[in-house]
């Protein structure tokens, strides 16, 4: 059995010499190791041989066996780094070759505008301010003086998940939530998402978004409401844009005006833009009502402050010339594709 043994070592490293594919050496790893190799097979003769020989013989299988186990394991690496040589002489890579064509996308209209937004007032040392769009009514009304009999809470208007929490109808609970945790000065912007239950048209979404500014500290005025909203007005639409401001109401400020600038498409000339009129309603302001000073825990005796909010979608179709307000929503990438 030994002669059987040391036979099948010299027949598999005479195969291994000849052997020049890793394939062919697989084959020889099956053969000889395999579980139904033929060294594999001397062991299962053991029962034949007398008992004191059985381990000698089984040393014997062992040793063979780790040997052609490392010779094996050489062999596979000197065919592989042939193998990597003899791709690297064939294969070529043509650099010049054009790549694919990637189709990059680019920012939705009411991202972009919301941005441009932001640059501005972060130039002018706000902060932008977020907070959640599943509000309590408390913050969404109440404290922004807001009774429970005003319009503006009824079903009709505002989505409520129950009787004490809303989608938020506008950002002013984020402010709201500021004042209470810090100290004036205050200086924010509060970008997002708003719902009201409207039906979808070509003016109208259950779900549009709103940027609301607040400013409080000592003696704020309404000069600095009116030069801040000029300074934006500019930066925004054109070094050349005017503003004008019509008296108005809201609960949360007093007074309150609505504020248009002078159209930035003909300047003021009248086009179909600004429906003739020469001036387009930009935003809401005001100072803000000593109410909602005290229910925010700040003293309308030492501090004022103003605030503004508009709507995005509004400014985004007037900038980009979108006439109907559902495209902005359908996310269809031949509309987005224009921005
Ligand atoms: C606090 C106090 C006052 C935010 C303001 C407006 C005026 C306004 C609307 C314009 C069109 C929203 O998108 S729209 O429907 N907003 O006119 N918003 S003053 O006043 C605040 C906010 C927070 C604590």
């Amino acid at each position: 059995m030994k002669e059987q043994i040391l036979k099948i070592k010299e027949n598999s490293i005479e195969e291994m010499k000849k052997c020049n594919d890793l394939k062919t050496l697989n084959d020889l790893k099956v053969k000889y190791l395999g579980k139904k190799g033929e060294l594999t097979l001397v062991l299962r003769q053991m029962g034949n041989i007398q008992p004191e020989e059985r381990p000698i013989i089984g040393e014997l299988v062992n040793q063979v066996r780790d040997e052609l186990n490392v010779l094996i394991e050489e062999k596979e690496k000197e065919l592989k780094r042939e193998e990597l040589l003899k791709k690297l002489e064939t294969e070529n890579i043509d650099v010049t070759e054009p790549s694919k064509k990637i189709n990059l996308g680019s920012l939705h209209p009411i991202t972009q505008i919301i941005n441009e937004v932001e640059e501005i007032f972060l130039g002018m040392g706000y902060e932008i301010a977020d907070g959640p769009e599943v509000e309590k009514a408390i913050y969404n009304f109440d404290k922004l003086n807001t009774p429970p009999d005003h319009p503006a809470r009824d079903l009709q208007d505002t989505f409520y998940i129950n009787d004490e929490i809303v989608l938020r109808s506008q950002t002013s609970p984020v402010q709201a939530r500021v004042m209470e945790n810090q100290k004036p000065p205050i200086k924010i912007i509060c970008p997002g998402a708003v719902y009201r239950s409207d039906s979808v048209d070509a003016t109208h979404s259950p779900v549009f978004h709103q940027i609301e500014g607040l400013v409080i500290d000592k003696n704020i005025s309404m000069a600095d409401l009116k030069g801040t909203l000029e300074m934006f007005a500019k930066k925004c639409l054109g070094e050349n844009t005017k503003i004008r401001f019509r008296p108005h109401h809201f609960p949360f400020t007093e007074p309150s005006a609505e504020a248009d600038v002078s159209c930035f498409v003909c300047g003021g000339k009248g086009c179909r833009v600004c429906k003739q009129e020469g001036w387009i309603e930009l935003l809401g302001c005001g100072m803000v009502h000593p109410n909602v000073l005290t229910n925010c825990g700040i003293d309308p005796k030492e501090y004022s402050g103003f605030a503004f909010g508009f709507g995005v979608e509004r400014i985004a179709m007037a900038k980009f010339g979108i006439e109907d307000m559902r495209l902005i929503f359908e996310n269809d990438v031949r509309f987005l594709k224009q921005f």
